[in-house]
């Protein structure tokens, strides 16, 4: 499942404000992409509740990450339209040098696609992963290997926290 995603109307708006087609005020669009999560929540519940496991790419924490990246954006006010959403079972964080990230396809291309702005949410990232209330992968996953690799690797410790995840009721974010 990818969130964002920009086939609903919401996501048309976010994807046409990336590829700088359109200009959103900044409160504005992280509210969208809030919105964009939580035009998702009754179908990720209906998922789970059938007992299917989700990958999610980026989900709040990006949300977070970038918008609070931004001049005169607190973490605090960032995480605040996101409360409450389903709750991870678990978050890995995928480590991509900003150099080999700007190596592969299209890097530039997109808004947010430049080197100072991506050094600031990686650090914002790295607040976010000190929340014990988390199940954050522990040890950062390098993104350079190859996607067989990756798989492999992330499939070997997502199956315990599968296990675990089955018997508990869903959790809510930040709440
Ligand atoms: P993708 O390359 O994954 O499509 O992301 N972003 C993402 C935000 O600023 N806020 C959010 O809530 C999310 C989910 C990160 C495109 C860009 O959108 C940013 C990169
Ligand atoms: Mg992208």
């Amino acid at each position: 499942l990818s969130l964002t995603d920009r086939t609903t109307d919401i996501g048309k708006l976010i994807s046409s404000y990336l590829e700088n087609k359109n200009n959103l005020e900044d409160h504005t669009v992280h509210l969208l992409f809030s919105a964009n999560r939580w035009e998702q929540v009754p179908l990720i519940k209906e998922k789970l509740n059938q007992g299917i496991t989700l990958v999610v790419d980026r989900y709040a924490f990006s949300g977070v990450a970038f918008t609070s990246a931004k001049e005169n954006f607190s973490m605090d006010w960032c995480k605040q339209p996101d409360v409450g959403l389903p709750k991870p079972d678990l978050i890995v964080f995928l480590r991509l040098s900003v150099l080999e990230a700007a190596q592969r396809g299209d890097f530039g291309n997109e808004r947010y696609e430049c080197s100072a702005f991506q050094e600031k949410v990686l650090q914002n990232y790295q607040q976010l992963m000190k929340d014990k209330t988390l199940n954050w992968k522990k040890q950062i996953v390098d993104a350079s290997k190859s996607i067989e690799e990756l798989h492999n690797e992330i499939k070997s410790f997502t199956e315990a926290a599968m296990q675990e995840a089955q018997n508990k009721p869903i959790g809510e974010l930040w709440k």
